[in-house]
């Protein structure tokens, strides 16, 4: 009975070893490259622009200066293109441009190319929709990533 216990420990101790030996070595070396790329790219993220006095629902006059906020980017006029950096736009009653798009020059998209970071507005009385887009030195849109929108009452 001794010998044939035994036997059973130096087996399964002897399988145990195998699988201990095998397990780690094919995971080890991708397991941690893979997480902390991962990591790297969700710590980036952060970068945001806002309206700075202006709230959803909000009623302001036909004629209200508004205030653009921004975070993790930085303002810089029109012109060169540097990463990380860009100016804003206004978007009056219509929508995000798409990342890789210029932002469109007519009365409903209006750029802040020198860096203003603020501007009073005239309304038509009603309900508007304000969106906040920001786009690098070549007005190429950073896409709804990097935009903000209210929808205003115009009294
Ligand atoms: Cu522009």
């Amino acid at each position: 009975m001794k010998t044939i216990l035994s036997l059973i420990v130096i087996v399964s101790l002897g399988s145990l070893s195998t699988f201990a030996s095998q397990a780690p070595d094919p995971k080890a070396p991708k397991a941690p490259g893979e997480k902390s790329a991962a990591h790297g790219a969700a710590e980036k993220a952060p970068a945001r622009v806002f309206f700075k006095n202006l709230k959803n629902g909000q009623t302001i006059p036909t004629k209200y200066k508004i205030e653009f906020g921004i975070e993790g980017v930085a303002v810089k006029p029109a012109g060169e293109i540097v990463p990380g950096t860009g100016h804003h736009h206004l978007i009056i009653d219509g929508d995000a441009i798409p990342a890789g798009q210029v932002v469109p020059a007519d009365e409903h998209h209006v750029h802040f190319g020198k860096g203003q970071t603020e501007y009073e507005i005239t309304l038509k009385p009603g309900k508007h929709k304000l969106l906040l887009q920001f786009a690098d030195g070549a007005h190429i849109s950073y896409g709804p990533e990097l935009s903000a929108v209210v929808d205003v009452i115009v009294k």
